[in-house]
């Protein structure tokens, strides 16, 4: 799965509460390939090979956890992502559809 999803990072590794300045609303172009969900910058080109920088964003889904953010009200079709090493981000999808649709994949990977 694939597609344009924004991301806000909310906690690093062990949970610590992400510093501010590193806590914006980001763009990415979002693969799901097996267990690594890639987060690439930039315009979209299928052809364009992951950056150092793209590949420093990839989070392991393994043993990770998508559910709606009910509590996050300043944007719609927000979803978490905690992960193994509970770190915890924000998700927004384009709509309500391809938010459950990420969740279920995320979930049943
Ligand atoms: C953050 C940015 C986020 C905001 C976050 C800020 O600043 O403005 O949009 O989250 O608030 O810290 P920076 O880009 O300098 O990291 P929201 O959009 O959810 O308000 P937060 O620290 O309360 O999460």
């Amino acid at each position: 799965k694939n597609g344009f999803l924004v991301r806000k990072v909310h906690a690093d590794s062990d949970g610590k509460r992400t510093p501010r300045g590193k806590r914006g609303w980001k763009t990415f172009y979002v693969i799901l390939k097996g267990l690594i969900l890639y987060l690439q910058k930039g315009e979209y080109r299928p052809e364009k090979q992951l950056s150092d920088e793209d590949l420093k964003n990839a989070v392991s889904i393994h043993h990770s956890l998508a559910m709606k953010a009910s509590d996050y009200s300043k944007r719609p079709n927000v979803f978490y992502l905690r992960t193994a090493d509970w770190r915890v981000y924000l998700f927004q999808a384009p709509n309500a559809e391809q938010m459950q649709s990420w969740i279920t994949r995320i979930n049943t990977v």
